[in-house]
């Protein structure tokens, strides 16, 4: 293969990460500016195939160690009470392409992340409804989508701790952005857990079980875990740690999508979040992380979802500048300038770097 200017071979993306890059689009960092990421501009992320699932046919169930088995239609979740939450949703592994060395997955730049208004059941009901046992420990979730990872054949399946599962914000969505779950998010139905890291919001929901052991499947215990070498058992990923992204100013060019911004006042916009507390503040730099000044937070779109920030910066010097921003949670967590390196290149929130001319 023939190298990039600039690009040495060894950063080249392979041919396999190229073949998941195309499956799982991102969010054009654009999209920022819209409250609710429309559903096609939300980002995807689909381990295996997308099932092709006839929701006439279709029942969700409910068992394990329960008192009562559940066995449901879409037709008998759509008859429940339901309820509409703006969630924001980012993949763990938003950020892994620029790690170095860099791990082989899905080559995520940072637009693994979007907001959508989820419709459905809170998860509590059908679990209460059905009865939990005392002896349960987690809920475990499966998918209809089957693959094969790490040598194992698998179906996509999560477990949370009763707890996390029993929180009043944890919805069982069949419907986003005021439609049915399009066959890529999860028709005709998905879990979502807002806060966490996607893996966690299991789509094509088709067994839920209570149980009294831990859950040993591939996505528990080798996927989604911290660690620095295959060997170590590592720390589970969880919640989402705080994050800010902006909005590219100005206009790209075509092949580098390097900005050119025009002299004069720029006001630079983003978004931030955190699942570890609400956004404190968000901060700006405009000589690459050396000075900061603070951005002007907008409302929440949700608890659950990201905050707006603006910040106006007057670009009154032509010359070469890279614009950053980082945010900071009530947690007192705040951005990193440099992302820590683990082996599956997850829970990178290093500050957001955008390079731009002023002409
Ligand atoms: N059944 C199933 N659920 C899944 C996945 C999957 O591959 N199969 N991917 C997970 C991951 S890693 C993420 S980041 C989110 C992405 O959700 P979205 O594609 O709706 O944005 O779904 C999660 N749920
Ligand atoms: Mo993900």
């Amino acid at each position: 293969m023939a190298s990039l200017p600039g690009v040495e071979p060894s950063e080249q993306i392979t041919p396999a990460e190229l073949r998941l890059a195309t499956r799982n689009h991102g969010m054009p960092l654009e999209a920022l500016a819209y409250d609710v990421t429309p559903a096609g501009l939300h980002y995807l992320l689909i381990h295996y195939d997308i099932p092709v699932v006839d929701g006439e046919a279709w029942r969700l169930s409910v068992g394990g160690s329960v008192a009562r088995s559940l066995s449901l239609s879409l037709a008998d979740l759509r008859a429940r009470p339901s309820v509409t939450r703006a969630v924001t949703m980012e993949c763990a592994g938003n950020g892994r392409a620029r790690l170095s060395p860099r791990p082989i997955s899905q080559p995520w730049l940072l637009e693994a992340v979007g907001t959508a208004e989820w419709t459905g059941v809170p998860l509590r009901d059908l679990l209460l409804e059905a009865g939990v046992d005392d002896s349960a420990i987690e809920v475990r979730f499966r998918g209809l989508d089957r693959g094969v990872e790490g040598g194992e054949a698998q179906s996509y399946e999560r477990a949370l701790p009763v707890e996390d599962a029993m929180r009043d914000e944890v919805l069982l969505a069949w419907g986003m952005n005021g439609a049915p779950l399009p066959p890529q998010h999860g028709f005709p139905l998905r879990l979502v857990v807002p806060g966490w890291y996607g893996m966690t919001s299991v789509k094509w929901l088709s067994e839920i079980t209570v149980s009294a052991d831990p859950f040993e499947g591939y996505q528990q215990v080798r996927g989604y875990r911290l660690r620095q070498t295959p060997d170590e058992p590592g720390e589970p990923v969880t919640r989402m740690v705080v994050r800010s992204l902006m909005i590219p100013p100005g206009v790209p060019d075509f092949a580098t999508r390097e900005r050119l911004v025009e002299v004069g006042p720029c006001v630079v916009r983003g978004r931030a979040w955190s699942g570890l507390g609400a956004v404190a503040g968000v901060e700006v730099s405009v000589d690459g992380g050396v000075s900061w000044r603070p951005a002007r937070l907008g409302p929440s779109v949700s608890p659950w979802a990201w905050r707006s920030w603006e910040f106006e910066w007057d670009a009154a010097e032509p010359g070469d500048y890279e614009l950053c921003c980082r945010a900071s949670d009530a947690a007192g967590n705040v951005q990193p300038l440099e992302a820590p390196w683990n082996l599956g290149g997850y829970a990178n929130n290093a500050v957001h770097r955008v390079p731009v001319r002023v002409e």
